[in-house]
C-alpha cells in the first residue's frame, strides 16, 4: 500500500474526531453577532483540538541500532501458565491464529505467515515502563491500521480492544486476564504495529510472542503482549471490569500518552 493512501485513512481517522467541531465552524453564512461569537468560541476550541490531536498523531522519537538495551527487561507476565498458551508454545505456534473479530464488515483468521506477508513497519524505540525503567528495543511487525481496513470497521467501532493469552490475576470471574484498548486515532496511527520480531529475532516468549502490540506514543502498560484477538467495540464498558485494560482496571490511566 502506498504512503498516500497510508497517510490518507490515517488522517481521515484523525478527521473523524474533530468532525463534530469542524461542522460547527464551517457555519459561516449566519452573521448575527450572537451566531459570530459563539463561533470564534468554536473555532478557539477547534484550534486546540486539532493541536492536541496533531500531538498524539505526531511519530515517537525513534533512535539508532547503537541504542539497542542490551538486555531489554521483561515485565509482568513473561511465560504464561495458562494451558492453551503453554500448547501452543509446544507447538511453535503452528496453529496459532489471530482473530480480528468484533465491529467488522468481515472477520480475519491470520496465521504468523499471514502477518509476516502484510504491510510492516520496523522502528527503535523507547519502552518506558511506570514503574520507573526504560528500554531501547527494535520491533518490526504488521501494521495495526491495513489490517483494520482489511476486516473493514463498521462505523460504530470506536475502540480496538486487544485480548491477551495470559492471566496476570487469578480471579472468580475472569477478569483477571490482560486486555488492552486503544481509540482509532493510535489504532491508524504509522507506529501502531502488532509486533513478531524484537531486535531481528523471533519475538521471545518473555516479550510476548508469538505477537505483542506497540503503540509508542503511550506507556510500558499499553503494550499488549501474548496478543490473540483484536476486537472492534463500539465502547468498553462490558469488557473486563470496563475501563479499557487490566491496569485501568486497577486504577491506571486508560490514556497513557508520554
Ligand atoms: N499480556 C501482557 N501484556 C503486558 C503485560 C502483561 O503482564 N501481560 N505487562 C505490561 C507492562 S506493565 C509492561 S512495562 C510491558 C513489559 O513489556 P516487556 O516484557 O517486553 O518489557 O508489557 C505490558 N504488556
Ligand atoms: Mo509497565
Amino acid at each position: 500500500m502506498s504512503g498516500q493512501t497510508d497517510r490518507r485513512g490515517w488522517l481521515q481517522a484523525a478527521g473523524a474526531a474533530l468532525g463534530a467541531l469542524w461542522l460547527s465552524a464551517c457555519n459561516k453564512l449566519n452573521d448575527n453577532p450572537k451566531v459570530q461569537s459563539t463561533l470564534q468560541k468554536a473555532e478557539g476550541l477547534n484550534l486546540r483540538a486539532q493541536r492536541a490531536l496533531l500531538t498524539r498523531t505526531s511519530l515517537a522519537r525513534e533512535f539508532g541500532e547503537a541504542d539497542i538495551s542490551p538486555d531489554f527487561r521483561p515485565n509482568g507476565s513473561t511465560n504464561p501458565s495458562d494451558p492453551d498458551y503453554q500448547a501452543a508454545v509446544r507447538n511453535g505456534f503452528a496453529d496459532w491464529r489471530l482473530v480480528i473479530d468484533g465491529l467488522v464488515e468481515t472477520p480475519l483468521s491470520l496465521s504468523l505467515a499471514d502477518l509476516r506477508a502484510a504491510p510492516a513497519r520496523t522502528q527503535i524505540t523507547r519502552h518506558d515502563c511506570v514503574e520507573g525503567w526504560s528500554s531501547i528495543g527494535k520491533w518490526t511487525g504488521a501494521r495495526l491500521s491495513p489490517l483494520l481496513d482489511r476486516a473493514g470497521l463498521k462505523p460504530q467501532a470506536r475502540y480496538v480492544v486487544f485480548h491477551c493469552a495470559d492471566t496476570l490475576e487469578e480471579t472468580p470471574d475472569g477478569t483477571g486476564r490482560y486486555y488492552e484498548s486503544l481509540d482509532l486515532v493510535d489504532a491508524h496511527h504509522p507506529q501502531t504495529i502488532l509486533a513478531y520480531a524484537m531486535n531481528d529475532r523471533p519475538l521471545p516468549v518473555a516479550h510476548g510472542a508469538p505477537l505483542r502490540l506497540r503503540v509508542e506514543r503511550q506507556l510500558g502498560y499499553k503494550q499488549a503482549k501474548y496478543v490473540m484477538r483484536v476486537e472492534a467495540v463500539a465502547d468498553l464498558a462490558a469488557i473486563g471490569r470496563g475501563k479499557g485494560g487490566f491496569w485501568e482496571d486497577r486504577g491506571y490511566e486508560w490514556y497513557a500518552g508520554i
